[in-house]
């Protein structure tokens, strides 16, 4: 029985030594400037086909919206702390379907006339770790406009794709580890 206990406690201390595998992550988002009523909830899950994003955002207008992972997580001055949209391969902006695109890509979310965006997909670039790729510890943010996922006419459309500014965001951050 001691024995039993003792390998439990093992166990247990362990897990907080090693490198544990981060199974969901979630971002609360809001606008940090208090002067919207924007409110939302992500999830970040672990699946075998990829990093499944789901939730709900409220309180935006109907449309699309640029939704991005952003550089770091000092979401001040109304989430423009965050930086630009997440690119550690430094890499040109596109559709979260390109083959070369940033990892911040996630490209739009849908809100209905009622101002609610229903957020379900899966993304194969999105990693729940702190590495240099990985989006733990990193913003989430949504934009005023429909992100033109880098087919626009212009500069802007390869780095933000045209989407004008940030309304919501929040930092992504580990819920549950294995
Ligand atoms: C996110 O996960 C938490 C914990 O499992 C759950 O309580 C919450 O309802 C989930 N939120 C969404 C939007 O799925
Ligand atoms: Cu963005």
């Amino acid at each position: 029985m001691f024995k039993v206990l003792l390998a439990a406690a093992i166990l247990s201390f362990s897990c907080h030594l090693c490198n544990c595998a981060v199974k969901t992550a979630y971002v609360h988002l809001r606008d940090p400037s208090g002067s919207t009523e924007v409110t939302g909830e992500l999830n970040f899950t672990q699946t075998a086909n990829g990093v499944r994003i789901h939730g709900k955002i409220l309180g935006i207008h109907e449309g699309l919206h640029g939704g991005h992972v952003h550089e770091s997580a000092n979401i001040g001055r109304s989430c423009a702390g965050a930086g630009g949209v997440f690119n550690p391969h430094n890499v040109p902006h596109g559709s979260p379907k390109d083959k070369i695109r940033t990892v911040g890509d996630l490209g739009n979310v849908v809100a209905d006339e009622y101002g609610v965006a229903v957020v379900d997909f899966f993304d194969d670039l999105v990693r729940l770790n702190t590495d240099v790729d990985g989006v733990i510890g990193r913003s989430y943010v949504i934009h005023e406009k429909e992100d033109d996922l880098g087919r626009g006419n212009n500069k802007e459309s390869k780095t933000n794709g045209n989407c004008g500014g940030l309304i919501a965001c929040g930092v992504i951050e580990v819920l549950e580890e294995d």
